[in-house]
């Protein structure tokens, strides 16, 4: 079975997140976190600091590694594995082809517009908690099963 392996960085402070609106490809339409395809050459991380640059016009040197969830779709063999960051953020952004980024108080996620998994970790990583986990998607809104546990 192969995978792809990916990045995802949860930019916030304590009292919101910096989400960005997906303008364009997997997941268009859906409001998440920074990141994208680790490339040749590259090491995760330096991937993740590269998506968030520019994605968002955000710089930043280093980044917390908070977990992996591994994503699977019914009757697709490649397995995406997403290594997921985070870091404190309160400055400004800036909108790119990819994402328009906007900022949402903690308590006002819109879940109902983000990736039908966010809602079973993402709570949990802004309590402090790493996760790991997968998650088994029917289709692109429907999770058949999923373990997300604390890392
Ligand atoms: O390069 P590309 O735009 O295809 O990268 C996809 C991004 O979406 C990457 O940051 C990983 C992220 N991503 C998935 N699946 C899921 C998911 O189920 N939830 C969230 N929050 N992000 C996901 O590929």
């Amino acid at each position: 079975m192969s995978k792809k392996v990916l990045t995802l960085a949860i930019l916030h402070n304590t009292e919101r997140i910096l989400l960005g609106m997906k303008k364009r490809g997997f997941g268009t339409g859906r409001w998440n976190g920074f990141g994208g395809k680790v490339q040749e050459g590259e090491s995760i991380e330096e991937a993740a600091l590269r998506e968030i640059r520019e994605e968002a016009g955000i710089l930043l040197t280093s980044l917390n590694p908070r977990g992996k969830i591994t994503f699977r779709f019914e009757g697709n063999p490649e397995a995406l594995e997403v290594h997921i960051f985070s870091a404190l953020w309160h400055g400004g952004a800036i909108e790119s082809e990819e994402m328009k980024p906007q900022w949402f108080a903690l308590h006002e996620i819109p879940y109902e517009n983000m990736w039908p998994d966010d809602k079973l970790w993402l709570p949990m990583l802004l309590a402090g908690k790493n996760v790991v986990g997968e998650v088994f998607f029917k289709n692109m809104n429907e999770i058949l099963h999923h373990t997300i546990v604390e890392l």
